[in-house]
């Protein structure tokens, strides 16, 4: 399975075409578009989002929603391609690189000095196209019960102390939150630290967590470098705009402990077959998942564009000057929560399929429930 993205920030769409997705899998709009929606929300988005309602148009690939095995083709429409189309300049000062966005190192790249020629792409916006492919290959999914959610543990320097223990928990108290936490006394903090940030014309990043339960084991291959699940999940949450780190289980903190106290040690039960109690390791040892939950964390870096600019220089005079000011968010990280999710889905399909075949439901099905029966034993 693959997929490739088009589409700019202020075009008149995002484009997204999926191929080797199996065929006879059942997809509905509505799951696409919910997850869509959550990706526009959350503290701290900015005023693009009051103007944009982000709806997919599936194109290709499915007949009476029921997928054929063929590219699936999807379009998010961007409203504000008639409010701010692409050849009006968005930027105040077109040659002014902002700091940490792509303006500076894309135009030496591109030999530019038009700023808007390399922002259009390097837009975060890009991530509602691959959005729509998280919420096919979460439906997917959803047929052997895997699931994938999400929930932040930090804004800025706001560390939640609470952490999930099961997906079912997740789900069910990031449903209430809107700054999508576990707890309610960490959603005050978090938002209240948003508002300030924004008052100060300032941003803020965070810390997410991602889960993927009932994850069969055996997902990836020690065999091969890019086999492995954990490098594949850290380099597909890697390409998400603004992540700089991934760690995966006790991650870092696993650096810190001894073998003895930190190993995720092995049991047998008749009804589930080999189990840990612990989850160091996050699901996934020697880039195979394990069985056990996979949970990944993602640090996300504050937003680039900045009310109050910092230094930076003129591409066209290299005079010093202050970066350029346009419309932004003040934080993203729920919005980003929801990106997570779908690259995380997107690196846990494939490994279903590289395992239990990708043609079609059906055949995908019963090597999977064969295998299931045989690790049992
Ligand atoms: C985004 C759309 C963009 C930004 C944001 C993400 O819209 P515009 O540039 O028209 O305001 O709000 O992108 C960035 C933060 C960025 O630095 O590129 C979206 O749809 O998520």
């Amino acid at each position: 399975m693959r997929f490739i993205t088009a589409g700019e920030s202020h075009g008149k769409a995002l484009t997204v075409i999926l191929e080797g997705f199996p065929k006879g899998v059942k997809i509905v709009d509505s799951a696409i578009n919910s997850e869509l929606e959550k990706r526009m929300l959350g503290p701290g988005r900015g005023k693009r989002m009051q103007i944009e309602k982000d709806k997919v148009e599936i194109l290709s690939g499915l007949r009476n929603k029921i997928t054929l095995g063929s590219p699936i083709a999807m379009m998010v429409k961007n409203n504000d391609a008639k409010i701010n189309p692409q050849g009006k300049d968005s930027l105040v000062e077109k040659n002014v690189a902002r700091p940490a966005h792509a303006d500076l190192a894309g135009s030496l790249k591109y030999g530019e000095k038009d700023i808007n020629n390399i922002l259009e792409r390097a837009s975060a916006r890009e991530t509602a196209a691959r959005v729509c492919v998280g919420a096919v290959c979460k439906q997917f999914l959803g047929l052997f019960k895997t699931e994938v959610a999400s929930y932040i543990r930090q804004i800025g320097d706001y560390k939640s102390n609470k952490a999930a223990k099961n997906i079912s928990s997740i789900l069910a108290k990031t449903r209430r939150s809107q700054m999508k936490v576990i707890d309610k006394k960490d959603e005050r903090e978090m938002i209240q630290r948003i508002n300030q940030a924004r008052q100060n014309k300032d941003s803020l990043g965070g810390v997410i967590e991602v889960w993927v339960e009932a994850v069969p084991p055996g997902l990836g291959s020690f065999m091969h470098f890019d086999r492995k699940l954990d490098a594949k999940i850290a380099g597909y949450l890697m390409s998400i705009p603004a992540v700089k780190g991934v760690e995966i289980g006790a991650g870092f903190d696993y650096a810190k402990k001894k073998g003895s106290e930190s190993h995720d040690a092995i049991y047998y039960a008749k009804d589930k077959g080999y189990y840990h109690k612990t989850n160091n390791s996050g699901g996934i040892e020697a880039g195979i998942s394990n069985g056990e939950p996979i949970v990944v964390r993602i640090a996300m870096k504050p937003i680039a564009t900045l009310e109050k600019p910092l230094d930076s220089v003129d591409l066209k005079t290299k005079k010093k000057k202050k970066a350029s000011v346009i419309r932004s968010d003040t934080a993203a990280v729920a919005a980003c929560s929801v990106v997570a999710e779908s690259m995380c889905a997107i690196a846990i399909t494939e490994g279903y399929l590289d395992k239990f075949g990708s043609d079609s439901l059906g055949q995908i099905s019963s090597n999977y429930k064969t295998y299931m029966r045989s690790i049992k034993k």
